[in-house]
C-alpha cells in the first residue's frame, strides 16, 4: 500500500466547548478542515481521528459507561441505554466532523468502532485496522472517533480517540501524528509536558502547513 502520510487528531476540546453540552466550536472545525484539506489537495493520505468532548462524555459518566458492569452493580437496561445515548452522542459529532470535511471537498467517511472494536479491561482485543485500510485504498478519509463498545470483561468501556491512534500507528506506521488542540503554537510533545517547548521556529519559513 501507499505509505500513509499522517494521522490528524481533532482534540474534543480542539473542536467543542468542552463544558457545554454538546457544543460544537464551528470556526475551530472549519479551521481543521482546511488543514486537511491542504493535505489532501497535496496528495497525502491521512486518517482523521476525533475525541468526544462536550458531545459523549457527559452521557458516559453520568452512565457509567466506562465502568461497565462489573466494577458496579447496575441495571443492565440502565447500562445498555447509558452506551447508546452516549453512542448517539458521539456519532453525532463525527457526522458533524465529517460533513464539515465534505463540505471542504474532501471524500471522508465516518468509521465508527463500536461493532469493529472490541475490548477485554485495559486491552483492546479486536481492532478492525484492514476496513479502516480499505477506505484509504479506495480513495477516502476516515474519519474515527472515541466510541463506547463491548468490553468482553465488563460489558462495555469507552475507547479513546488516543488509543485508536496508537494502535493505527503500531499497525499503519504513518509518516506524522498530528494533535490538533486548543492550544496556540506548534508543539513536538504536549505543551504541558516539563521542558516542552514550542517547535514552530523549525516551521516558520515553510510554505505550506508543517504537515
Ligand atoms: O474524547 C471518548 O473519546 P476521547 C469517547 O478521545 C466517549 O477520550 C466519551 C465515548
Amino acid at each position: 500500500m501507499a505509505a500513509l502520510h499522517c494521522i490528524v487528531k481533532l482534540g474534543g476540546s480542539a473542536v467543542t466547548h468542552k463544558d457545554c453540552f454538546e457544543s460544537l466550536k464551528v470556526e475551530a472545525l472549519q479551521r481543521a478542515a482546511g488543514i486537511v484539506h491542504a493535505l489532501h489537495r497535496r496528495g497525502q493520505r491521512c486518517i482523521i481521528v476525533h475525541g468526544a468532548g462536550s458531545f459523549g462524555h457527559f452521557q458516559a459518566k453520568e452512565f457509567n459507561v466506562s465502568k461497565g458492569s462489573m466494577e458496579y452493580s447496575v441495571d443492565a437496561d440502565y447500562l445498555r441505554r447509558g452506551l447508546c445515548l452516549t453512542r448517539l452522542s458521539v456519532t453525532k459529532l463525527n457526522h458533524l466532523v465529517t460533513e464539515e470535511l465534505v463540505k471542504h471537498g474532501i471524500p471522508a467517511v465516518g468509521i465508527s468502532p463500536f461493532g469493529a472494536w472490541k475490548a477485554a479491561g485495559e486491552e483492546v482485543v479486536r481492532a478492525d485496522v484492514a476496513a479502516v485500510l480499505e477506505a484509504l485504498e479506495a480513495g477516502y478519509v476516515p474519519v474515527l472517533h472515541g466510541d463506547a463498545v463491548l468490553d468482553v470483561k465488563q460489558h462495555c468501556c469507552i475507547l479513546s480517540g488516543d488509543t485508536i491512534i496508537e494502535i493505527l500507528s503500531q499497525e499503519l506506521s504513518p509518516k506524522h501524528v498530528v494533535f490538533l488542540t486548543d492550544v496556540d503554537g506548534i508543539y513536538d510533545q504536549p505543551p504541558d509536558n516539563p521542558g516542552g517547548g514550542s517547535a514552530w521556529e523549525e516551521c516558520e519559513n515553510q510554505d505550506h502547513p508543517p504537515i
